[in-house]
């Protein structure tokens, strides 16, 4: 019995584990590496579970936080978005702290390139940097 106990005990923890690692971000936007044109005029994530998002933050190369209208969620969600403010030209790092339903805290990064904006673009088409880009 007293095996029996542990075992459960074993078995229900690992659960627990399996359960917290499969919330995990299933797509965002932009994309984690993606290369934009312009700047993106929203952020959104999509979990493949529910969560309560803690804090999201968004930095620029010069690790300088970038503002935008993120506040904590009060009802666990699957999806998030926000509206962004015009970003010049960087690369942009994004971290979420997600809480799933069993409270398990989860943390995640990414980033994201924004390249010349729409204005500059010409003037990058006719000097053609982007091959001497080393990412
Ligand atoms: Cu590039």
């Amino acid at each position: 019995m007293k095996f029996f106990n542990s075992a459960v005990a074993i078995i229900s923890l690992v659960l627990t584990f399996s359960a917290s690692a499969h919330i995990s971000l299933k797509q965002s936007t932009p994309a984690q590496e993606a290369m934009l044109m312009k700047s993106p005029e929203q952020l959104s994530l999509t979990f493949g579970g529910e969560v309560r998002l803690a804090k999201v933050i968004i930095k620029d190369e010069k690790n300088k936080s970038i503002n935008f209208d993120f506040k904590p969620s009060s009802t666990p969600s699957t999806d998030f978005s926000w509206s962004l403010p015009s970003l010049p030209q960087g690369t942009y790092t994004v971290k979420w702290i997600a809480l799933g339903g069993d409270g398990h805290k989860m943390t995640d990064t990414f980033r994201f390139m924004v390249h010349k904006s729409e204005s500059q673009k010409m003037m990058q088409e006719q000097s053609n940097t982007h091959s001497k880009h080393n990412h």
